[in-house]
């Protein structure tokens, strides 16, 4: 009889005097550990926001059965040249979405920057919902499922990728009603807006070349039972993606 290798979830976050540069994360077997450390570990190391002064690396074993199995939602994109048009398309997403207070949640995505998770926002009082409002909500213990195909998710950092992975378990999700989101990599530009009615719209341009600005709202809907198992659901949830 042939046993299954035990799985693992493997979470690298790094920082420099306290504010963060990198993190990332995969669900892989006991094998695959060791060559994954690595990974992230020269990924923690070799970032454009500089060098950590602080990195952790922390391993926890998952078993198959709290695994949820997610198709990676439909991707469409947006071309867009300057922020100024990106954004303009974030709001007809929104438009489109039949969100309220557009305005006002392009206004409040920008608090989002200094955050080192993501805001948690209810879409229509616009009231803030994260425990700790300056750590924020993670969307975490996610990974691309083990597919031929899928393996340039788990390889080296791709930022379309990984943040499919995320969006997908963020959106599924019945409360979430959208997500915003911009890199906080100077040198990557293009964003999303995510939601189940629209799939994952890549917006080309969303920020200046440079620019350190980046963050994610997760808008939501509901009530304060459905608000506590939200937030259960982004921070504990095992979700692989198949793509
Ligand atoms: C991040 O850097 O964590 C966010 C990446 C956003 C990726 C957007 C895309 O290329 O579709
Ligand atoms: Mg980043």
């Amino acid at each position: 009889m042939t046993t299954k290798p035990q799985l693992y979830s493997l979470k690298m976050r790094a920082s420099q005097q306290n504010n963060h540069i990198s993190g990332a994360e995969n669900i892989i077997t006991e094998p695959e550990l060791e060559e994954y450390c690595l990974r992230l570990l020269k990924r923690a190391l070799q970032h454009s926001k500089g060098k950590p002064d602080f990195i952790n690396l922390k391993i926890e074993a998952v078993q198959p059965e709290e695994i949820l199995t997610l198709p990676a939602m439909p991707v469409h994109t947006i071309t867009t040249d300057t922020p100024e048009a990106g954004m303009a398309a974030v709001r007809g997403q929104m438009e489109r979405l039949g969100l309220a207070h557009i305005e006002e949640i392009m206004q409040i995505w920008q608090q989002s920057y200094a955050m080192r998770g993501a805001m948690l926002l209810d879409a229509d009082t616009l009231q803030r919902l994260e425990p700790d409002p300056e750590r924020g909500v993670r969307a975490t213990y996610i990974d691309a499922q083990n597919l031929p195909g899928a393996l340039a998710a788990k390889q080296g950092k791709n930022h379309f990728n990984e943040a499919l992975v995320l969006a997908t378990k963020v959106a599924h999700h019945p409360n979430i009603v959208a997500e915003l989101c911009i890199s906080d990599d100077p040198d990557y530009v293009t964003g999303y807006i995510a939601a189940k009615e629209i799939g994952y719209v890549r917006v080309t341009t969303l920020k200046p070349l440079g620019s350190p600005d980046g963050g994610r709202v997760f808008l939501f809907r509901g009530n304060q039972a459905e608000l506590a198992d939200c937030i259960d659901y982004l921070q504990h949830q095992k979700v692989l993606v198949q793509m």
